[in-house]
């Protein structure tokens, strides 16, 4: 039987975001994380189908709504634990269906609750989950490249945050900043325990009224346009164990595309930190995604 899905994209930050809204499978109502884990081992088929070639791209990242109140992100290669830009697209998206009134709302996810905050029709805060420093100043010989350090984080994914760049940041040089950090990242894993499946590179932002501007390499290889939520939580995180970063002061954390998000931190516990990220986001599409039985890349193409 044909199955129809309907899809709302957006972008934040020109990082792009599909939210289903119709037609997802069931998977019950048990913890979220519970629920992640059915999706990921039952439902790989439909993962796939909604945000890989050919209906989606590598760098896009789906949205599953599960009730009463919650989301598990996905992308090209499986389940995300949190999803920073796609939370303020989940938002902006759930307010242009008329489902989401401006204010504070919880969302459950399968790393723990957030909230976010719709200021308007395309401004967002999401206040994350716990975020902290793991290692500091871990030290990685990289084949080809020689030795790099940075600092292992948890802003709801787990990174690596590389603490010098000789690169520049910028969309043209994508290509090589790819390779490098996939590079990077294999390193780190044989290093450290930590499913660490996200890279940071940071420079100097292009716009004088922002802290930084980052490359951040995603799991499936692709890297985000926007600053990443968590990425930038996993930065703030790293800023206030280092005592560069204040609660309650702001962070401008510039994309690789040019895009900005604004960071805050208040203290959590542990040395942890709560951080609320705030960015803009744009419906860009409304869709029924169409599976045909007869159609052998209809699960798309993995
Ligand atoms: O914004 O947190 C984020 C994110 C994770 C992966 C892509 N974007």
């Amino acid at each position: 039987m044909t199955q129809r899905i309907r899809v709302i994209d957006s972008h934040t930050g020109g990082e792009p975001t599909r939210v289903v809204i119709e037609g997802g499978p069931d998977l019950g109502t048990g913890p979220l994380a519970e629920r992640a884990q059915l999706f990921a081992e039952r439902f790989d088929w439909f993962r796939s189908a909604v945000v890989n070639e050919p209906r989606g791209s590598d760098v896009l990242v789906g949205a599953l709504l599960c009730e009463p109140l919650g989301v598990i992100f996905f992308n090209n290669v499986g389940v995300l634990g949190m999803c920073g830009h796609g939370t303020i697209g989940l938002a902006v998206t759930l307010h242009h269906l008329g489902r989401m009134s401006f204010g504070e709302h919880r969302l459950d996810t399968p790393v723990g609750p957030v909230s976010v905050h719709l200021h308007d029709a395309h401004t967002a805060t999401v206040r994350n989950v716990p975020s902290y420093r793991k290692h500091a100043n871990l030290s990685v010989e990289v084949p080809g490249v020689g030795r790099v350090t940075g600092d292992v984080a948890w802003g709801g994914n787990w990174f690596f945050l590389v603490k010098e760049c000789a690169e520049e940041l910028r969309v043209s040089n994508a290509e090589r900043l790819t390779d490098l950090t996939w590079c990077i990242r294999q390193a780190v894993n044989a290093a450290v325990p930590e499913p660490v499946d996200h890279v940071e590179l940071f420079g100097p932002p292009h716009d004088p009224a922002n802290d930084s501007r980052n490359f951040v390499l995603c799991p499936g290889k692709a890297y985000d346009r926007s600053p990443c939520g968590t990425g930038t939580s996993a930065k703030l995180a790293c800023l206030y164990a280092d005592g560069k970063l204040k609660p309650g002061a702001v962070w401008r954390q510039e994309s690789i595309t040019g895009s900005v998000f604004e960071g805050r931190v208040e203290e959590g516990e542990g040395g942890a930190v709560i951080p609320s990220i705030t960015g803009t986001a744009f419906v860009t599409a409304e869709a029924t995604l169409v599976i045909d039985p007869a159609d052998p890349l209809r699960h798309g193409i993995r």
